[in-house]
């Protein structure tokens, strides 16, 4: 029998190939319309971070016109960029999230 041994047959296991999934970069662009503090609640509540991480990563996006929230696998960052772009569209701003392969 193929992958029972009770029956005594000698039993030969192939080593599936096991793969790392890619990763995605989450970032936000910044623009000169999106309130500061609508970016950081996006990061709060979408990105799960504290006030003070979330506040640090609005800066770094304003003063640098780009930053990352967050490194997921391709499912998670699509639903993200879907989720912060739906929220942002709802409110009438121009904020923009990206998906990024590392
Ligand atoms: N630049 C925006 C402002 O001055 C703030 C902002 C930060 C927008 C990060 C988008 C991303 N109101």
């Amino acid at each position: 029998s193929d992958n029972n041994d009770s029956d005594g047959d000698v039993v030969t296991k192939t080593r599936s190939r096991t793969k790392r999934p890619s990763m995605y970069r989450v970032l936000l662009l910044n623009d000169d319309y999106t309130p500061m503090e609508f970016v950081t609640h996006i990061l709060e509540r979408f990105f799960n971070k504290g006030r003070e991480e979330a506040i640090r990563i609005m800066l770094h996006v304003h003063h640098h016109g780009v930053g990352e929230c967050g490194v997921f696998t391709y499912e998670v960052a699509e639903t993200k960029v879907t989720q912060v772009m739906d929220f942002a569209r709802r409110h009438q701003h121009p904020l923009q999230c990206v998906m990024e392969k590392k």
